[in-house]
């Protein structure tokens, strides 16, 4: 049972790009052109650009680019990830409802995205913004075969990934910056957040939770964002496919989850060493409760942070923000 709505978008689309009869329709729902008119303004809300031909109807120009399960499928090369795809317009966090189906028994590899989140959250529950349409904010469920001590070095495989992902879609080299930004021309693109559902020996799932900027033009961040934010888009030029990009952000996620799993921290080391911009630097580490100086001089088969310190000692820490 279709709306006139759906109806219209429908013949539209069958259409290619011919013009479409308001007036058919509207004889069909016995509904006024005027209230075809007003469909056509909402579908233009929704992203679809649609031009009219006098005295013959509408006719589709472009569909809007979505994330949806199908505009993914198309591109998608994986065995497990993404076969599950819970595509919502908008909600607060996909993060928070990635929990509750991870909680119900989500199957490893379940996505869930969407065009927009009112309450995007990076660590320590500060804000992620999130604008409609313009980023990929995703959180992929994965249950591998870990034990929790090895779910931090999660963070580092899926930034290695998404890097590989943006270097194959786009051609540019990003730089990660330790533990969990990704960076190009020393501005953020990428921000990362694992969290955890585990037993006391056993890690239950967990949540990998990714937002890209992709194509936002520099006016789309807000103020305070303006000299460290960076998109796809802004570094290359032009608009990005993020229906392919998530694809293949997948695909590599999938693969070095493999890799981790069975061959064990070692080769994911070096492909994230290959793509650090800390290793060898002067930094300063803040953490909650204390603040290191020294030089990064590289990361542990652990995936922890090594640092020596201005005294000549060397410190593995776990989570910080790293200031160069
Ligand atoms: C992160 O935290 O970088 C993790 C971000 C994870 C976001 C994804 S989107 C899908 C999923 N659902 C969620 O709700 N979250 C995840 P952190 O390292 O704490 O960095 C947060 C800081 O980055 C903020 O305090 C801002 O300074 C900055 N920031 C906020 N939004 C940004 C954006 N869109 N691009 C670049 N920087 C941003």
């Amino acid at each position: 049972n279709l709306t006139a709505k759906d109806e219209l978008l429908k013949r539209l689309f069958e259409a290619n790009g011919q013009p479409v009869s308001g007036q058919e329709i509207a004889d069909q729902f016995g509904l006024s052109r005027t209230a075809i008119w007003k469909y056509v303004k909402e579908l233009e809300v929704d992203g679809y650009e649609i031009g009219t031909v006098r005295k013959k109807g509408y006719f589709l120009i472009t569909v809007p680019d979505k994330v949806n399960a199908a505009n993914i499928k198309k591109h998608l090369n994986t065995q497990t990830y993404g076969q599950t795809i819970h595509y919502y317009e908008t909600l607060e966090s996909t993060q928070f409802i990635a929990h509750d189906e991870a909680q119900n028994d989500a199957r490893d590899g379940t996505l869930i995205i969407s065009e927009e989140q009112t309450l995007g959250k990076g660590r320590m529950s500060r804000p992620w913004n999130s604008a409609y349409g313009k980023g990929i904010w995703m959180s992929l469920i994965v249950r591998p075969n870990l034990a929790p001590h090895q779910a931090p070095q999660m963070t580092l495989v899926a930034a290695v990934a998404v890097t590989r992902a943006i270097e194959e879609i786009t051609g540019i080299h990003p730089d990660i910056k330790w533990p969990n930004d990704i960076l190009i021309n020393g501005k953020k693109v990428t921000g990362i957040l694992t969290e955890l559902q585990t037993d006391p020996d056993r890690v239950k799932a967990i949540i990998l939770g990714i937002g890209i900027n992709v194509n936002q033009f520099p006016d789309d961040f807000p103020v305070e964002l303006s000299t460290i934010a960076t998109s796809l888009k802004i570094a290359i030029g032009s608009e990005v496919n993020r229906a392919k990009l998530i694809a293949k952000v997948l695909e590599f996620i999938e693969q070095y989850t493999k890799i981790y799993e069975t061959h064990g921290f070692a080769p994911i080391k070096l492909l994230w060493e290959g793509y650090s911009n800390t290793v060898g630097k002067q930094i300063r580490a803040v953490m909650l409760n204390e603040v290191l100086d020294g030089t990064a001089i590289g990361i542990s088969d652990e995936g922890l942070l090594k640092i020596r310190l201005d005294d000549g000692t060397i410190r593995g820490i776990y989570s910080a923000d790293i200031e160069i």
